[in-house]
Protein backbone atom coordinates (compact mmCIF):
# COMPACT_ATOMS: atom_id res chain seq x y z
CA UNK A 1 0.00 0.00 0.00
CA UNK A 2 2.81 2.80 0.87
CA UNK A 3 4.39 1.73 -2.32
CA UNK A 4 1.87 2.44 -4.68
CA UNK A 5 1.25 5.84 -3.00
CA UNK A 6 4.95 6.61 -3.34
CA UNK A 7 4.85 5.49 -7.12
CA UNK A 8 1.98 7.10 -7.33
CA UNK A 9 3.81 10.38 -6.16
CA UNK A 10 6.63 9.64 -8.37
CA UNK A 11 4.65 9.67 -11.73
CA UNK A 12 3.00 13.04 -10.36
CA UNK A 13 6.44 14.29 -10.35
CA UNK A 14 7.54 13.15 -14.07
CA UNK A 15 4.58 14.02 -15.60
CA UNK A 16 4.91 17.77 -13.83
CA UNK A 17 8.26 18.26 -14.82
CA UNK A 18 7.47 17.15 -18.81
CA UNK A 19 5.12 19.35 -18.89
CA UNK A 20 7.11 22.39 -18.06
CA UNK A 21 9.90 20.79 -20.39
CA UNK A 22 6.87 20.71 -23.19
CA UNK A 23 6.07 24.44 -22.06
CA UNK A 24 9.22 26.12 -23.26
CA UNK A 25 10.64 23.37 -25.53
CA UNK A 26 14.15 24.60 -24.56
CA UNK A 27 17.08 22.17 -25.10
CA UNK A 28 20.09 24.28 -24.15
CA UNK A 29 21.67 27.70 -24.03
CA UNK A 30 24.96 28.59 -25.10
CA UNK A 31 26.76 31.37 -23.83
CA UNK A 32 28.43 33.80 -26.59
CA UNK A 33 31.88 35.35 -26.57
CA UNK A 34 30.22 38.82 -26.84
CA UNK A 35 28.38 38.15 -23.33
CA UNK A 36 25.05 37.32 -24.89
CA UNK A 37 22.91 33.71 -24.84
CA UNK A 38 21.83 31.76 -27.73
CA UNK A 39 18.97 29.53 -26.75
CA UNK A 40 18.84 26.11 -28.97
CA UNK A 41 14.92 24.80 -28.64
CA UNK A 42 13.66 21.05 -29.72
CA UNK A 43 13.06 21.92 -33.11
CA UNK A 44 16.96 23.41 -33.95
CA UNK A 45 15.38 27.05 -33.92
CA UNK A 46 17.36 29.53 -31.98
CA UNK A 47 16.53 33.19 -30.46
CA UNK A 48 18.85 35.46 -28.42
CA UNK A 49 19.29 36.60 -25.10
CA UNK A 50 21.24 39.62 -24.68
CA UNK A 51 23.98 41.07 -21.85
CA UNK A 52 20.92 42.54 -19.84
CA UNK A 53 18.55 39.31 -19.92
CA UNK A 54 16.00 40.83 -22.59
CA UNK A 55 15.61 39.14 -25.94
CA UNK A 56 17.25 40.33 -29.06
CA UNK A 57 16.77 40.36 -32.73
CA UNK A 58 19.58 38.34 -35.11
CA UNK A 59 18.56 37.15 -38.24
CA UNK A 60 18.74 33.75 -39.46
CA UNK A 61 22.34 32.55 -41.27
CA UNK A 62 24.27 35.09 -39.14
CA UNK A 63 27.20 33.53 -36.84
CA UNK A 64 28.00 33.66 -33.81
CA UNK A 65 31.14 32.91 -31.59
CA UNK A 66 30.23 30.75 -28.74
CA UNK A 67 32.51 31.54 -25.39
CA UNK A 68 34.35 28.09 -26.09
CA UNK A 69 35.42 29.14 -29.51
CA UNK A 70 33.05 27.00 -31.53
CA UNK A 71 31.44 29.50 -34.01
CA UNK A 72 27.14 28.67 -34.52
CA UNK A 73 24.80 29.70 -37.60
CA UNK A 74 21.97 30.71 -36.09
CA UNK A 75 18.62 28.94 -37.37
CA UNK A 76 15.60 30.99 -37.17
CA UNK A 77 15.06 34.33 -34.97
CA UNK A 78 13.12 33.26 -31.95
CA UNK A 79 12.54 36.51 -30.20
CA UNK A 80 9.25 35.79 -29.03
CA UNK A 81 9.75 32.39 -27.68
CA UNK A 82 12.70 34.00 -25.84
CA UNK A 83 10.75 36.42 -24.44
CA UNK A 84 8.38 34.32 -22.97
CA UNK A 85 10.98 32.24 -21.54
CA UNK A 86 12.68 34.89 -19.84
CA UNK A 87 9.41 35.37 -18.03
CA UNK A 88 8.86 31.88 -16.83
CA UNK A 89 13.08 31.80 -15.96
CA UNK A 90 12.92 33.28 -12.35
CU1 LIG B 1 22.31 34.42 -32.62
Amino acid sequence: MKNAILIATLTGLVSTSALALGTTGLEKSVPLADGQTVHIFENGKMGMEGRYGQPVFMASGASMKAADGRVITMVGNETARVGSLLQTTP
